[in-house]
């Protein structure tokens, strides 16, 4: 982004501002609420940037249409939290606040709210619910809460987010021409009687779902489960073509349930070098070994055929089961079945959730199809193919292909406790190291969990104002945990 020469700072700041004065760092405003209610209106233009500081900037309704960006952002070293809703907003980038319940992006009736990016935003409640086209959605990390695309969201893309701990669809979709990549979907959590899926779309055009990990459960005993070890929820469910022109490539998906990725009605989609394998013993039973499927369109009257499913690709993908019957025309080669009993053999470490090749597993390795124009990158981003050809499954084994990670990431430093009445405990410490790489950080407060973070170093604690002793602990993807920091007792700034 290229700022003009007019683009200018201004911060915000709930603890020592005033919307009276001229939102300087001296002289901040007061709340974000304040600034976008305030007469007369304040005016911004692409390039300014408003920075928050800690406290409750009260409840947004965010308007406001930009030739360019303008950056809502926290200031380093502080935690600001918002509610938030979009509405006739164009062109803003949101990133690094906390941000409680669900974000809508336009709605239903105005869907004006189009080209906003939010960014490494921490939803500890809510998630998105975007009514709006060429939104982008990045590094957020949403808990309790889901990502859905409704009704005309076109263009957008949602990459490198967390959604954890779901309670319905994690994400879905109704829009075209849609990138859905490298999120991380774990951990459903089933209240009622419908059927969460990790990602559901409807009929659609143009849309691509890579590099993605979908995962049931990580812990069999995690509360809401069907029984320990069963979510019974569903993996990517294209159940109402048709479909067009979908790509699914390079995806992990654990889970508990025959659908793991099924597309009924589908017309030029490709599937490729996806991995999908159970996630828990329960998928032993016959008739839930995880299933990669392309069927025909459902039938419109029960008992009628179905209408073929034609020029799809099935290639170089790993799963448990495939399906692939007379109403699909196409291509379907290269796919191998690998049971559990192949795991050990296959993956480095499929217990904990590392499907990455073992050296030597020759079943997969070098057993893909070069036809088709297979994806040039894995799901790590490694180079394909490596080796003679390509490998079946979301990755390649080559020089970079990591071996099983017991390393557990360095111990966080430089933890602070900043209390603020009314809105909590501002949480900030120095990012810990690992061999590959560090997926997030839980918080405790004297010595009791209260709560995890994959957005930032930072993290707000709602739940307290007053003193208490923190710590925080990193951890990685195989969930190797540092050792705690040094407490750090909660004060006043
Ligand atoms: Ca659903
Ligand atoms: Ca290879
Ligand atoms: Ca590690």
């Amino acid at each position: 982004m290229i700022r003009s020469s007019t683009a200018a700072d201004y911060y915000v700041d709930p603890v020592a501002g005033n919307i009276a004065n001229a939102g300087t760092a001296l002289k901040p405003w007061s709340t974000l609420a304040a600034v976008f209610s305030a007469t007369p209106p304040k005016a911004f233009q692409a390039g300014d940037h408003l920075y928050l500081r800690r406290g409750d900037h009260g409840t947004v309704v965010l308007s406001g249409i930009n030739t360019g960006d303008v950056f809502i952002e926290a200031e380093a070293g502080h935690t600001p939290a918002v509610k938030l809703s979009l509405l006739n907003a164009q062109h803003w980038l949101i990133k690094g606040l906390t941000i409680l319940g669900a974000v809508e992006i336009g709605n239903p009736k105005n869907e004006n709210s189009h080209d906003n990016t939010f960014e490494n935003c921490y939803l500890p409640n809510g998630g998105f619910r975007v009514c709006s086209s060429r939104i982008t959605l990045r590094g957020n990390h949403i808990r309790n809460g889901g990502i859905h695309f409704q009704y005309h969201s076109n263009n957008g893309l949602v990459t490198g987010n967390t959604i954890e701990d779901f309670f319905s669809d994690a994400m879905n979709m109704k829009g075209n021409f849609n990138v859905f990549e490298y999120n991380l979907v774990m951990n459903s959590h089933k209240v009622n009687k419908n059927h969460n899926d990790m990602f559901q779309g409807w009929a659609s055009k143009g849309n691509v779902l890579r590099g993605n990990e979908f995962r049931a459960f990580s812990d069999p005993k995690q509360p809401d489960l069907v029984k320990p070890g069963l979510s019974d929820v569903q993996g990517i469910g294209l159940f109402d073509g048709w479909y067009e022109d979908w790509i699914i490539e390079n995806n992990v998906l654990f889970v508990d349930h025959a659908i793991g990725i099924w597309l009924e009605g589908a017309k030029r989609c490709i599937v490729r070098n996806n991995t999908v394998v159970r996630c828990g013993e329960n998928a032993a039973i016959p008739d839930r070994l995880p299933n990669i499927r392309i069927t025909g369109k459902k039938p419109g009257k029960p008992g009628g055929t179905r209408p073929m499913s034609v020029d799809c690709i099935l290639q170089n993908n790993v799963a448990e089961r495939f399906e692939w019957d007379d109403s699909v025309t196409g291509q379907n080669l290269n796919n191998i079945v690998v049971d559990q009993k192949a795991f050990g053999s296959t993956f480095l470490d499929w217990a904990k959730r590392d499907l990455h090749l073992k050296p030597g597993a020759s079943n997969v390795i070098d057993r893909g199809s070069s036809a088709n124009t297979p994806p040039k990158l894995d799901a790590d981003g490694n180079a394909r193919p490596a080796g003679t050809a390509w490998d079946c499954g979301a990755f390649e084994r080559g020089p970079n292909s990591p071996s099983a990670d017991t390393a557990p990431p360095s111990k966080p430093s430089g933890l602070r406790a900043i209390a603020i009445a009314n809105y909590g405990v501002d949480l900030h410490w120095s990012a810990s190291t690992d061999n590959r790489k560090v997926t997030g950080y839980d918080l405790f407060r004297n010595g009791v969990k209260i709560g995890r973070t994959r957005a930032g170093t930072n993290y707000l604690d709602i739940n307290a104002d007053t003193t208490g002793t923190y710590t925080v602990q990193a951890f990685d993807h195989s969930d190797n945990r540092s050792a705690l920091s040094e407490g750090a007792r909660s004060k006043t700034p």
